[in-house]
């Protein structure tokens, strides 16, 4: 019998869902992303859901893009099929708070589900990479885009181009994961979380997603344009006008607060 690629179970109003190729170190192949968006998007229907898990195995969340798979790829193939586009971007439809239940190595593709996700739990054995230099590849799901906003340029540009790989206290720090936890609690402290946050008011917990979001996805073009607009406006306040002036003449400014 042919193994499902992930498995879907309900835990009160939490919908989990265990990617399941362990003997690749569920490597993200055709068959589990279209498995894992369509659990995904059930969940998201299911009005006695309130929250999402996704979680891996102990050894590994997920290593990444399935390499056995993409290795004969021409680029033709990938442009066409819409490779990534046409399935790994499903998590970006769910409207519920999906939540990254870590242990392991998460991988490039790996890593990018993770980042994909709206929470990070990770066990204390968690690993995270965007390896994809080493095989001249780029961090092509979403990477490039969400690691920097997660923990800064300098760091993604670290990652990203060294490889180098975080444990999880690193990630910690960096701001990649919301916490850790003991390996061994993993899957109780997530649930605990989901349970708490699948008490709550489902609209109430949609429309702080949408708006976390929004915050979160601007672009640094918008973000810079409505900033300089901000900078220009400040010449027409008189406040600002003093302070520069103030600071020529060495004294301190008297603001009038116009
Ligand atoms: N794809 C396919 N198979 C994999 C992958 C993978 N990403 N990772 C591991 N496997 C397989 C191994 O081939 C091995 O199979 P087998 O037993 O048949 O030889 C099995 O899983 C176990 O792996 P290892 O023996 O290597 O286990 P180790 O504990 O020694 O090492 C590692 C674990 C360090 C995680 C190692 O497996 C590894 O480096 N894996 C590849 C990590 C990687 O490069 N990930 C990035 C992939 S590219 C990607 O994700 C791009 C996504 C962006 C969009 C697409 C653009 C390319």
């Amino acid at each position: 019998m042919e193994t499902q690629p992930v498995l879907v179970e309900t835990r009160g109003r939490v919908g989990v869902i265990t990617l399941n190729r362990p003997q690749q170190l569920n490597a993200l192949n055709d068959a589990l992303m279209d498995a894992l968006g369509a659990a995904l998007l059930a969940f998201d229907g299911d009005e006695a859901i309130g929250a999402i898990v996704i979680t891996g195995s102990a050894k590994a969340f997920a290593a990444g893009a399935d390499i056995a798979a993409m290795v004969d790829w021409t680029y033709m193939d990938v442009f066409q099929s819409d490779f990534i586009t046409r399935n790994w971007e499903t998590i970006r439809r769910v409207r519920k708070p999906v939540i990254a239940a870590v242990a392991g190595f998460a991988m490039g593709g790996g890593c990018e589900l993770a980042l994909a996700c709206d929470i990070v739990i990770a066990a204390d054995t968690a690993k995270f990479a965007l390896p994809e230099i080493k095989l001249a590849m780029l961090p092509g799901a979403g990477g490039t885009q969400r690691l920097p906003r997660a923990i800064g340029k300098a760091k993604a540009m670290d990652m990203c181009l060294s490889a180098r790989t975080l444990n999880a206290e690193e990630a910690d720090r960096y701001g990649l994961v919301s916490r850790v936890v003991p390996a061994q609690a993993l899957l109780d402290e997530t649930l605990a979380l989901a349970t708490t946050i699948a008490s709550y008011s489902l609209p109430a917990l949609m429309a702080i997603k949408e708006s976390v979001n929004r915050a979160h996805e601007g672009s640094l073009t918008e973000g810079i344009g409505f900033e300089r607009r901000q900078l220009h406006a400040r010449f027409a306040s008189a406040d600002a006008h003093e302070g520069m002036r103030a600071f020529m003449d060495k004294r301190k400014p008297v603001f009038t607060h116009g």
